[in-house]
C-alpha cells in the first residue's frame, strides 16, 4: 500500500539531509516511502514517479534536490499532488543555487520551498504532517502536542555555555 508521503532526492549524497523530514515523520507516525530520483540522471523515473502519484494514492511529496535542482519543479509539473522542496546545502554556492533553483516557480506550478538544509527539510516534514492533519485530526492532535513540546523545551532566559 503506497504511503501518504514520498520522500524523493536527486542523489544518494541528499539523504543525509532528507532523512531530517524523515525523522519528524517517524516522530509524528506518519508512513513514508523514499526514492532517489533525479531530473538529470533519471529523467524517466521521475516522469513515472509523478505520473502515478495521484494513482497510487500519494498525498504529499518531499522533493530535496541540490545545485541544478530541478527536481522538485519537475515533479510539481508532472503531478497536482502537493510538492514541498527542499533546497539541498552545496559547496560551491552554500545551497543559494538550490534554493533559487527550486523557488523561483512560472505561475501555475507552485513549489512550496523550505530553507536550506537540514532545517529546511526538517521543516518540509513539519510541513507535510500540516497538510495530511487538515482531513485526520488525530494526526492534528500529534502534531499539536509535538508543537507544544518544542515551545516548551525554550528557556525563558539565556544560560552561559
Ligand atoms: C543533484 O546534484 C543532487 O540533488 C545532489 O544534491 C547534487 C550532487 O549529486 P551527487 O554528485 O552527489 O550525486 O542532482
Amino acid at each position: 500500500m503506497t504511503p501518504p508521503v514520498g520522500i524523493i532526492m536527486g542523489s544518494q549524497s541528499d539523504w543525509a539531509t532528507m532523512k531530517e523530514a524523515a525523522l519528524i515523520l517517524d516522530q509524528l507516525g506518519i508512513a513514508y516511502e523514499t526514492k532517489i530520483v533525479s531530473a538529470h540522471r533519471t529523467p524517466d523515473r521521475l516522469w513515472d514517479y509523478g505520473k502515478s502519484a495521484v494513482s497510487r494514492g500519494l498525498k504529499v511529496i518531499i522533493a530535496g534536490a541540490g545545485g541544478a535542482a530541478h527536481l522538485p519543479g519537475m515533479m510539481a509539473s508532472k503531478t497536482r499532488v502537493p510538492v514541498i522542496g527542499v533546497p539541498v546545502l552545496t559547496k560551491a554556492l552554500s545551497g543559494v543555487d538550490s534554493l533559487y533553483s527550486i523557488l523561483q516557480m512560472p505561475k501555475g506550478f507552485p513549489v512550496a520551498t523550505m530553507a536550506i538544509g537540514a532545517p529546511g527539510a526538517a521543516n518540509a516534514g513539519l510541513m507535510a504532517a500540516g497538510i495530511l492533519a487538515v482531513s485526520d485530526p488525530d494526526l492534528g492532535a500529534r502534531l499539536d502536542a509535538w508543537r507544544d513540546a518544542l515551545s516548551a523545551s525554550i528557556p525563558e532566559e539565556p544560560q552561559d555555555d
